[in-house]
């Protein structure tokens, strides 16, 4: 049996987080190691090392003072870190191929959607109606990308293969073959001018937190071949302001949106999003977690760090993702 128990903290929700299935997982792949399911009353808090999480209850990992790190099962730390008792110890996020290829085919899908005007020819079939519509070329249109991290470069990187235009907006400054670049607020309203389909990748922090709000929106190029500028948040919730959203989607300051991510989720049914023509709801899934490729990536990482290798992906606590 290896030392060290991990424990596993997570809110149940789709099947893919379904606590049971993470159990079975994270036993086959962690060879020997005790994994226990919290809460766990035969526990002896002193034997945990590690946490794998995913949204738990605040204090859930407080007890633990033994752990060596924690382990979020998802991109975006957001929800952990609101936890003030949380163990001082390194909190490692997801960066996995399975995770970015699904968010990827995501950006890719609904930044395709729009630009061949999936919405149009939708009401046309219902309609019976055989109307050919002007399509603009690929080159002709570019995509913002809020946020040019693990998922931002590559949905960056595809969109480019395809032939879009690409701007991405980051903290630090990046040169990102074929995207132009810009980095900080005072280079954001020069990315939003060239951005005709703006994608949202970004974490939610206290710095990105409603940044989706009218003000930029106004600041998006309005010379695009589709009309008015696109919306495509699949970063979280807590970056947009729904309101301002429907308010110009409504007077054309936006042409349509897709949004995968809500201020509160589920999204409630009074939600005017549900039913506005011009939007596409998914439900917080654009980029799915496989328990499968995430337990191999825990497991692998902790092998790191009983080798006294460095941890990957490491979230830094002071900037909040
Ligand atoms: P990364 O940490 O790799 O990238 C985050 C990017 O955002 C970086 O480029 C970073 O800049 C930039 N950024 C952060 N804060 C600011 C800021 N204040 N100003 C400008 N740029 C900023 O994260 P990932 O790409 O892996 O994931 C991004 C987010 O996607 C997650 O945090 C999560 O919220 C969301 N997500 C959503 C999913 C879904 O199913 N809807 C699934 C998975 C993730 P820099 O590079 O300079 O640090
Ligand atoms: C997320 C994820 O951060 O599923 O939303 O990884």
């Amino acid at each position: 049996m290896t030392t060290g128990t991990l424990v596993l903290a997570i809110q149940g929700g789709s099947d893919n987080w379904s606590p049971q299935r993470w159990l079975e997982r994270f036993t086959s792949v962690c060879a020997g190691r005790r994994v226990a399911l919290l809460p766990d009353p035969e526990l002896d808090p002193d034997e945990v090392r590690y946490a794998a999480t995913w949204i738990p209850q605040p204090g859930a990992l407080a007890a633990f003072r033994n752990l060596r790190a924690i382990f979020n099962l998802g991109a975006g730390v957001d929800a952990l870190l609101g936890d003030a008792s949380l163990p001082q110890v390194p909190i490692v996020r997801v960066a996995v191929d399975d995770l970015t290829g699904r968010m990827t085919e995501y950006v890719v899908l609904h930044v395709l959607a729009h630009h061949r005007r999936l919405f149009a020819l939708r009401e046309d079939q219902a309609r019976k109606l055989w109307r050919p519509r002007a399509q603009p070329a690929a080159t002709a249109v570019t995509v913002g990308i809020l946020g040019m991290g693990t998922l931002g470069q590559d949905a960056a990187a595809v969109l480019r293969r395809i032939g879009f235009r690409a701007v991405g907006w980051s903290q630090s400054t990046k040169a990102v073959d074929g995207v132009e670049c810009f980095s900080g607020p005072e280079q954001l309203p020069a990315f939003l001018r060239r951005t005709h389909i703006l994608v949202c990748l970004l974490p939610l922090t206290p710095e990105t937190r409603h940044i989706l709000n009218r003000a930029l929106f106004e600041q998006l190029g309005r010379d695009s071949p589709l009309g008015a500028p696109v919306l495509v948040n699949a970063g979280r919730g807590g970056l947009q302001v729904e309101a301002d959203i429907v308010g110009c989607l409504d007077d054309g300051t936006l042409g349509a949106a897709t949004l995968d991510v809500f201020e509160r989720e589920p999204l409630p049914p009074e939600s005017p999003l549900w039913s506005h023509p011009k939007v596409i709801v998914t439900p917080h899934n654009a980029a799915d977690t496989d328990p499968d490729a995430i337990s191999v990536y825990v497991a692998e990482q902790i092998t790191r760090l009983e080798a006294g290798l460095p941890l990957q992906n490491v979230v830094d606590r002071a900037r909040g993702y």
